[in-house]
């Protein structure tokens, strides 16, 4: 028998201790209502399997939740031909070929830059003096912007996504927020035009050329460059930190990783599972539809709670455990014969079209941290706070390190980066 619980999504508990809940959740059978947003919250892995890729349920929610900052629609709002049309376009800019022939350079570089400052230090936080600039250079540099502004981009967009992920928002942090939009559009503007009139070969050209029945607007591009700014950065740094978290609190783990460097995909995937940085995805009941015994009614916000899904007990045995070899049952869960994934990047038709470059841009940070690095470890008793219940990451992960003796003498001189 499934349970209905009642659940306050804006109360600090939700912040506090997800995991808490999701492990209850699970030993309950038990979904969640809010009934003062109208909301259900599924953790079922099969639940929210079904949602994301059932045509019962749409991506409405974005209307409210992302436009007004974002200007105009997003991917995920797109359906059929232009859905798949626009999916393309960006899906071969930030392909992993693409990334390993163009990008790979140019963000190694800047990890190294990001890195050289603090070499001799034997520490840094992982969150705030890299992660978080990594995130949004490693953006810009992709998307062909410019860099010299990236405090202020990464300031507004800060408040955007704080607009798109708080489930409740005083008038004043929603007034932030819309002017956080109104300057990042504004300096979106000039420069939109620009390759509108003068096309390169970077992604924003190529959505702005596109064919003559997908022609574009400046507030489609600049909301769609909004809409890959944000989620390529707003991630970044979370699964960094969580990564390291993982790999140093299992240090039997981390010595088979800085021993056999291949090993560190299955990390990040585990990493992926175990702490998706994005814990819950937003959607609308399309028609009066029955799920799993519960009668939703049309037009009810359904939210996915990834975290809670990636933790089923039914899919992922000893769920909160990082277990670098998890082997993927053929079948449990899933009923298809196909082994159940993590959800971290979603599922269905909007599953994530940056997952193959997100999963490159962490394994390339990741690998030179380690190359780098050497002797990591985290802070003797160190206890991780986190914070965020739609997105979720370690407010900073300060690591340990053993400087180099001297001046490594190929250390290349910095790329201009201050941050
Ligand atoms: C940007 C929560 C950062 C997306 C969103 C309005 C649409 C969509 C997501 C992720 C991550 C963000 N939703 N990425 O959950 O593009």
């Amino acid at each position: 028998m499934r349970h209905i619980i009642n659940f306050d999504a804006t109360s600090d508990q939700a912040d506090k201790d997800p995991a808490a809940l999701y492990e209850e959740l699970h030993h309950s059978n038990s979904v969640l209502q809010d009934k003062q947003l109208d909301a259900f919250f599924f953790g079922r892995h099969q639940d929210v399997r079904l949602i994301l890729t059932s045509g019962d349920f749409t991506t409405a929610p974005l209307e409210d939740r992302a436009q007004p900052v974002m200007g105009d629609r997003v991917l995920a709002q797109m359906e059929g031909k232009e859905h798949k049309s626009k999916r393309q376009i960006i899906l071969s800019k930030l392909s992993a070929r693409t990334f390993r022939e163009r990008y790979a350079p140019i963000i190694h570089a800047l990890t190294r830059d990001l890195l050289t400052p603090k070499i001799h230090s034997g520490e840094i936080d992982l969150v705030n003096e890299f992660g978080k600039n990594y995130g949004i250079l490693s953006t810009l540099l992709v998307l062909g912007l410019p860099t010299d502004r990236h405090k202020d981009i990464s300031r507004w967009q800060t408040g955007i996504t704080s607009f798109i992920t708080s489930l409740k928002l005083s008038d004043s942090e929603r007034e932030h927020s819309i002017d956080c939009s109104r300057c990042i559009i504004e300096y979106f503007q000039p420069i939109i035009d620009e390759r509108m009139t003068s096309p390169d070969d970077s992604l924003i050209s190529a959505l702005c050329t596109a064919g003559d029945d997908e022609h574009m607007t400046q507030s489609e591009v600049i909301a769609l460059v909004l809409n890959i700014l944000l989620a390529a950065t707003e991630p970044a740094d979370k699964t960094l930190a969580y990564l390291f978290y993982n790999l140093l609190s299992n240090p039997i783990e981390m010595d088979r990783i800085a021993t056999d460097i291949t090993l560190l995909p299955a990390a990040i995937s585990e990493t992926l599972r175990l702490n998706p940085p994005v814990q819950l995805i937003p959607r609308q009941a399309r028609q009066d539809v029955e799920l799993d015994g519960i009668k939703i009614r049309k037009g009810t916000l359904i939210y996915c709670m990834i975290g809670a899904a990636n933790r089923d007990p039914d899919v992922f045995p000893m769920p909160s455990q990082f277990i670098l070899d998890r082997k993927k049952p053929s079948t449990a869960g899933t009923g298809t014969g196909r082994f159940p994934h993590h959800l971290a990047f979603g599922t269905g038709v909007h599953v994530c079209v940056g997952a193959a470059f997100s999963l490159m841009q962490a394994e390339l940070a990741a690998n030179t941290i380690i190359d780098t690095l050497g002797d990591l470890r985290l802070p003797k008793g160190f206890r991780m706070a986190e914070v965020g219940f739609y997105t979720r990451g370690p407010v900073a992960l300060p690591l340990l390190f053993t400087p180099p003796r001297r001046n490594n003498p190929e250390e290349r001189p910095g790329h201009g980066y201050s941050p």
